[in-house]
Order: structure tokens, then sequence, then C-alpha cells
């Protein structure tokens, strides 16, 4: 097998790093494909919980190669950050690989994404991360004014920054508020970004390359997905999306890797649904029940610390990008957030104008306006947290797990009931 696949398929937070790391034993390499320091990956390793923003979660194991490739955006100071941590609590980053094609974040993505709060064209908020990661990506396709790593690394990086900070210092300035925004430094922001080249370089590699070399020596690729499904640019409840491809159908595109090496794709999707920012969530709960399982979940961003909305498990969502992304077998994670509830909720179809609907609406108003048809299940009220096999769970937790399976249309291979690597259940 040359490749597989970890992606999200809800709005991220699906627990991918702690099913990244347990895979990455059985790889030679993980590749991060996609997104930048707006995802948040949790790893946790007995004691130790390391949060990871760039950096792929294979890099715990120092016999595995983390790539981050041309698909991601990166933005420096918070890599060395992550960089400087991990050194620092012991762990070795020599094992870590950045793509010169990657591109740069820079303060004007900030200052930018801040202006609009990422506003839709009617006027809502997106709700971002505020990392800057719409800008540099809209920089990116629009190709006058962005920077990539391999550029940092060459003469006119220099030109590069003044010509960009000219630019952006009248566009930027009309969207604030007179006196709100403060002209950007070139000679500033050369100066320290040159300085975070320096220390970037030894990582910088023509990780394309590097990739395609590995499948043609019969290496192992785990590709690593970030944010989820939902998200997708081009195929989520857009445009409350992020601005890449973060289902399946990224993978290939943001690695550099053709389709046709990811042999097995897991689907990652959490036992109820939560959602951070804006945009359409059928199955969301305002209630006690919401709150409950933001509290048992510890629903709170991994980036920004922002309280994640909270929901059942909607299966006509989950479905839908179980498909996109082509997925082989689903892993159920925070099955153990579920228990001690009376009854839970699965949404099993749409009721959209009057007619019952199992398709995931392509538009935004339309995804706004269904109604979750729910099917009820038994809950359970016996702590999960330390089942280590399928017969260790209570029967309603099992015929819960069915019932997701049949939905979604997918066998479920992992169930995940902590974070702890301890505390996954293999299926088979
Ligand atoms: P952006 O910043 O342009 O990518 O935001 C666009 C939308 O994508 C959502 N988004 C996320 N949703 C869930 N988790 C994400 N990562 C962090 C985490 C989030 C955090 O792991 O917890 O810490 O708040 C993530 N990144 C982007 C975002 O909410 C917008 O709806
Ligand atoms: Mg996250």
């Amino acid at each position: 097998m040359a490749g597989s696949c970890v992606i999200g398929l809800q709005w991220g937070d699906e627990a991918k790093g702690k099913l990244v790391d347990l895979l990455t034993q059985q790889h030679d390499i993980v590749a991060r494909f996609l997104g930048g320091a707006n995802a948040g990956h949790t790893v946790v390793d007995g004691e130790n919980v390391y949060k990871l923003h760039h950096i792929p979660s294979g890099i715990l194991r120092s016999d595995v190669l983390n790539v981050i490739t041309a698909g991601v955006v990166i933005n420096p100071p918070i890599l060395l950050g992550e960089m400087d941590g991990l050194t620092d609590r012991g762990v070795t980053i020599d094992n870590l690989r950045l793509s010169d094609r990657s591109h740069i974040i820079f303060p004007w993505h900030i200052a930018e994404d801040r202006a609009m709060n990422q506003g839709t064209a009617d006027g809502e908020n997106i709700g971002t991360t505020l990392r800057g990661i719409g800008p540099c990506y809209r920089d990116k396709v629009g190709r006058s004014y962005a920077i990539r790593l391999g550029d940092m690394m060459r003469p006119n990086f220099k030109d590069k920054v003044f010509m960009i900070c000219e630019k952006k210092n009248r566009t930027i300035a009309s969207m604030y508020e007179d006196g709100q925004f403060e002209p950007l430094d070139a000679a500033k922001i050369y100066e320290e970004f040159a300085a975070y080249a320096e220390r970037l370089r030894p990582f910088v590699c023509d990780s394309t390359d590097l990739l395609l070399n590995a499948v043609d020596d019969h290496k192992t690729i785990l590709f690593e997905g970030a944010q989820g499904a939902l998200l997708d640019v081009d195929h989520g409840t857009y445009p409350f999306v992020t601005s890449s491809n973060s289902s399946g159908v990224g993978a290939s595109a943001g690695a550099g890797v053709p389709a046709k090496h990811i042999d097995q794709v897991i689907g990652v999707a959490k036992a109820y649904s939560t959602r951070v920012g804006g945009g359409p969530f059928p199955t969301e709960l305002h209630d006690e029940t919401g709150e409950k399982i933001r509290q048992r979940g510890n629903e709170y961003g991994t980036t920004t610390g922002r309280p994640r909305r909270t929901g059942w498990f909607d299966a006509v969502a989950v479905r839908y990008t179980a498909r996109i992304s082509g997925i082989d077998v689903l892993s159920l994670m925070m099955l153990d957030v579920l228990s001690t509830f009376d009854e839970l909720k699965i949404c099993v179809a749409y009721e959209l104008d009057g007619e019952q609907i199992t398709r995931f609406p392509s538009h935004v108003d339309d995804i706004r306006q269904v109604k979750p048809v729910y099917e009820t299940l038994p809950g359970w009220k016996e702590e999960i947290t330390g089942a280590r096999s399928l017969d260790d769970l209570p029967e309603n937790a099992l015929a819960y797990i069915r019932r997701v399976e049949e939905l979604v249309g997918f066998p479920v291979g992992v169930v995940s009931v902590g974070p702890d690597r301890k505390q996954t259940i293999f299926t088979s």
C-alpha cells in the first residue's frame, strides 16, 4: 500500500490528530496538504499534550518524516513557535520538511482578515480564525501579490515585500475606519521575515519531488487532512467554508501526489456534531443538551478558544462527505461524550419545502432551511472511557455505532472513547 488519508467529515475538530498519531507507526511519511495555523491538532502522549497547528501529527515519532506540502499556507512565527515548543520538550524536529511551494502568511493577510472578518456578500460573518488564511489563498490564486517559502530564500525577496506593502497599504487602509489601520512598515516586515527565512531554510525542500520519489521507492505516506469536509471551499457549506479543499478530493492536489497512490481513506467523525464560526448547522442544539455536549466534550477551539456550537450526529451530512472523500472506513470519535444521556438522536433525513430528502443540499439557503428528521435511540448511563474492545461497551452504545454505520454506509473501523492512545477500540 502506498498511501492512506485521514479526512475530517464534519466541520473540523473531529480528533483527526489522534488518529493520525495512531496510524503513523504504519507509515514512513506524514504529509499535511492544506490549511495553516487555522488548524489545531491535539496529540496526547501519556501525560504530554501537544497542540499543533502546521506540523503534521507524526512529529512525535522520530522515524517518521513529516512534510508540509505545497497546499499549506505557512505563518512563520507560529510555525517556529511550534518547532521551538517541541524542541524544548525534547521532541526532535530533524524529521520535518517544508515545501518551497507553500505560501506565506504575512501581516497584511492578517490585517485583511481582521478588516473584513471575512464577511460574505450578504453581510454575514464567516467567523474565521483571523489567521489570514482566506486573504493568503486569495493572493495565491490571484498570483500578483503572493510570496512562497521558496521566494523568501531568493535575492529579490526584499523587493517583493516592498512592492506588496506599498500596494497593500493603499488597499487595506480603505477597508478600515480612518486611523484604525497602522500602515505596514516594509523594512521592518522584511527584516523580521528574512530572519524567519534563515531559521526555516534547513527544513525547506521540493516536497512534491520528495513525495513522488517516496512513492517510487514504495514508501508509505499518510496524508493528513485539516479542518473538515463540510468546510471544503468547493464542496462544503459555501461561503461558510475555509479557503482550500479540506475534503478527500484535496489531498492529491495539495500534496502533489496523484490520487491513484492513495489506497485507503479513513473518514473521521465525532459521534455528535460541532461547528465553530458562522454558517448553517442543521442539527445544532441551543438548549441544555447542547451545553452538556459542550461541557462533556470540552468543545472549545484549540486555536482561538472559541466555544464550539454543538448538535446531534448528522448522518445526511456525513454520508455526503464520506462519499465525496472516498472513504473506506469510518472512525467514530468521542463516543464517551455521549454517555449519561437518556436518549440520543441521529439526523436521518432533512425536510426541505415539505419534502424529505437524504441529499445534502448544494446551496447555503437550502442548508439553512432544512429541518432535521431525527431517529431517537436509547442512551447509556455508564462512562465508557475504560472500554478497550467492543465487548466492553454497553449494548446501547453498540447499537448507536451500528446505526451510524448503516446510515452513513461505511463500516466503523475505529471507535475512540477518550483522548489517550490507549482509549481506542479497533473493531476488527
Ligand atoms: P478560516 O480561518 O478562514 O479557515 O475560517 C473559515 C471557516 O473555517 C472554520 N475553521 C475551523 N473550524 C473548526 N476548527 C478549526 N480549527 C481550530 C481548531 C479552530 C479554533 O482546531 O479548534 O481554534 O477556533 C477551523 N479552522 C477554520 C472557521 O471557524 C470558519 O468557519
Ligand atoms: Mg481542531
